[in-house]
């Protein structure tokens, strides 16, 4: 608990659905298990749905509730601005927030396209020299084995990197029927499956080998192109009919987003790499999947039955060759020896509390959280390159910025 040694640090939530619940969690666990060199106050969440916020507040322990984000950032008792809302909000937000000298952790992608990223990015850099830091949630670089992953990547054990396989696969827009949401319309989400689960996979392939995609052809589709409107009061009337919309009347809404996207590329290090996103791969619910071959040896992932990592020593005599199966379970593995004794799995929701921990280890020791918005920025380019090939039927286009 707090002590003068460990300062208290307040933090204010924008957004309190899916995200802000896997914050919030994160927020009000981490000191229990976690020695961090600050203690967090979870002060208030805000969010426009005033009941909905409150909720939130009730089930978490939120001290307060605002209606308006920009209070939490005029409070002398917040210290970090944590962005849970659509991506056509980040930019906004997290430039006012580092400027009005808040910490700012912002969930990814970091924004809706390069020109906002590359905002927030020079904010984070003035807000820099004053102290002030900035991370992107790219939350599933804290999940264990792949912690682990990069580690084993980093002694070397796999070798030279000759391939990267990587997909995220998710099946919950598979019907039809499904209504059509904010994730769906570029002007809020940015883009589809792309954004929301692409800029994941890729950012994992280049956190667990230490290389960058340095170009990407790439295909992607979208499968529904007309969904219905549950809530039209949730949406902006992009596409869909004023009256229609005002009157709550049940209607259809054009999807203006990718459904899907597949991507052949190539890292820094010449490996060869693939990659798909999609929320419509039939049976697959949070399936992130990464496999990794070097001349040395290979490592497999699937989120799926995510505290295992296999590993392939291509070293060992080709008698006792084969992938082992190891339980990221041991204290010796990344972020496990809080928690709990060895084959006592984690979850989905402990790499919240893990990117909690290391946002206030960084800024209580006055170092650079990673991912930086520089890295959030960097997943913004590739995302970028990605549209600009489908748009040319899969033509080869470089990342911008990458390092070759
Ligand atoms: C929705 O598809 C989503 O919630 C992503 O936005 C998250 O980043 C991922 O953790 C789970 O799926």
């Amino acid at each position: 608990m707090s002590t003068p040694s460990t300062p208290t640090l307040g933090v204010g939530m924008i957004g309190y659905a899916f995200m802000g619940r896997a914050h919030s969690q994160a927020w009000r666990n981490v000191r229990s298990y976690f020695d961090a060199p600050a203690t967090p106050r979870l002060v208030a969440v805000a969010g426009r749905n005033e009941a909905a916020a409150r909720d939130t507040a009730d089930r978490f322990g939120w001290a307060g509730v605002e209606t308006e984000w920009r209070r939490l950032l005029e409070r002398d008792d917040i210290d970090i601005i944590d962005i849970c809302t659509p991506g056509d909000t980040h930019a906004e937000i997290a430039v006012a927030a580092l400027e009005a000298g808040k910490h700012v952790l912002c969930e990814k992608p970091l924004a809706n396209s390069v020109d906002e990223a590359e905002a927030m990015v020079r904010a984070a850099e003035a807000a820099r020299e004053r102290g002030v830091r900035s991370m992107v949630g790219f939350t599933y670089r804290r999940v264990p084995a792949i912690a682990y992953a990069r580690q084993l990547v980093a002694e070397g054990r796999l070798g030279r990197i000759l391939h990267v396989r990587g997909a995220y696969l998710q099946d919950w827009l598979v019907d039809p029927e499904s209504p059509l949401t904010w994730r769906l319309q570029k002007e809020r989400a940015g883009s589809g499956a792309l954004g929301d689960v692409g800029a994941h996979i890729v950012d994992l392939a280049q956190f667990v080998t230490g290389e960058t995609l340095t170009g990407v052809s790439a295909l992607t589709e979208t499968f529904v192109r007309e969904r219905p409107v549950a809530d039209p009061a949730s949406l902006g009337t992009g596409g869909i009919s004023a009256t229609a919309a005002s009157n709550g009347a049940a209607t259809t809404g054009p999807v203006t987003v990718d459904d899907a996207a597949v991507l052949v590329s190539r890292l820094s290090g010449g490996a060869l790499a693939t990659f798909e996103a999609t929320r419509f791969a039939n049976g697959r619910k949070n399936a992130i999947r990464l496999e990794v071959n070097g001349t040395d040896g290979s490592l497999a992932f699937d989120f799926e039955d995510m505290n295992v990592l296999h590993v392939f020593d291509g070293r060992a005599a080709s008698r006792d060759a084969g992938f082992t199966r190891v339980l990221v379970t041991e204290a010796s593995h990344p972020y496990v020896a809080a928690w709990w004794p060895p084959g006592h799995v984690l979850g989905y929701e402990h790499g919240f509390t893990h990117q909690a921990v290391d946002l206030l280890t960084a800024i209580a020791e006055g170092t650079d959280p990673r991912p930086t918005f520089s890295d959030g920025l960097q997943v913004q380019r590739i995302l970028s390159a990605v549209e600009a090939s489908a748009e040319r039927s899969g033509s080869w286009t470089p990342v911008d910025g990458a390092r070759v």
